[in-house]
């Protein structure tokens, strides 16, 4: 079996180096995101095999965003787009643990993904495909790709995981970013919302976080994930609600958290355990994630899982 596809949009990172804001701050570090890219390194870390597809741009981002995946052991599908810049994120930290995001990614090459980009990939090949609900905000054409992707897996039984990743600024309002992710929650098997995207999807404004995931899968997916941030996560599948507080950490920088958490749901279901192992890695590879400033440096391998609590779990 071939694991895990996803597909999205790889991106650079420059962060400031020290807190404090680009007005001022002299140093950046480069580095690399994208939700879907991030989860796969957090797949590949765990052993689990993974491809990741995405549009880059014929510069150097673009071949940085595509070593530091296959680095990591992930297998790349990369069209070249010569007509457009690898797009990029900048992340500034006013003060320690909080991080301010802004995008510099209209009309980048990774925006203009289309449906004919899928082309070398074959489905049927793959356990899963995982998608979020960043890569249709990002042009018409990259919609059309997710489409085309999460109906070409369903046409070839193969299990759609869907994360709805809500990015405001990607939007032109709440209910056309909600109308999308209704559609892929109905087309998917497995969905992940934070509770206030799950809020977002389903209307209902001050549920609690189980009656969300009923009301989400009552869209049609069998199993519904409702991650809770510093307060953990809810799992509704195999018939039951499970549940797991968060573990607590140094949170250095949460951005990735949530993906290194889809990364951990998705490696130990695709190993057979049942939904609270699942649960359990998850809230343990997010609560590693925290601990570097980078997207996906801090994710763990299942060696850093070994480790004894107290041991660091990310010297490497
Ligand atoms: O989950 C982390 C992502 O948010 C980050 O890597 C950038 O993909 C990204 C996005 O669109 O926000």
């Amino acid at each position: 079996s071939g694991g895990v596809l996803t597909i999205g949009e790889g991106l650079g990172v420059l962060r400031t180096r020290g807190f404090g804001s680009l007005a001022h701050e002299p140093d950046l570090v480069v580095g690399t995101g994208g939700a879907e890219g991030n989860v796969a390194i957090g797949l590949a870390r765990l052993g689990t095999p993974v491809t990741w597809l995405g549009r880059v741009g014929d510069d150097g981002l673009g071949t940085r965003v595509v070593r530091e995946l296959r680095a990591e052991g992930v297998a790349v599908v990369a069209p070249v787009d010569p007509a457009a810049a690898t797009g990029l994120l900048i992340k500034e930290s006013p003060s320690p643990g909080r991080t301010v995001v802004t995008y510099h990614r209209a009309g980048s090459a990774g925006s203009r993904l289309s449906p004919s980009d899928l082309e070398p990939v074959d489905l049927e090949g793959f356990d899963l495909l995982h998608v979020t609900g960043i890569t249709p905000a990002l042009s018409a054409s990259a919609r059309a790709a997710i489409d085309a992707a999460v109906d070409g897996a369903r046409a070839a039984g193969v299990r759609v995981s869907f994360d709805v990743n809500h990015r405001r600024s990607l939007w032109p309002d709440a209910a056309a970013a909600a109308e999308c992710y209704r559609s892929l929650a109905s087309r998917a098997d497995l969905v992940f919302a934070g509770d206030e995207e799950a809020a977002l999807v389903t209307g209902l404004a001050d549920a609690a976080p189980a009656a969300l995931a009923r009301a989400i899968a009552g869209l049609g997916p069998t199993e519904v994930v409702v991650k809770l941030g510093d307060r953990g996560a809810l799992a509704l599948g195999d018939g039951a609600v499970a549940e797991r507080p968060a573990v607590p950490v140094g949170v250095v920088d949460t951005v990735g958290a949530g993906d290194a958490f889809v990364a951990g749901y998705l490696a130990a279901r695709l190993a057979g355990e049942p939904v609270a192992a699942r649960l359990d890695l998850a809230v343990r590879t997010g609560a590693a994630a925290c601990t570097h400033p980078g997207d996906w440096e801090g994710f763990p391998t299942r060696r850093d899982l070994d480790r004894r609590p107290g041991q660091d779990p990310v010297a490497r």
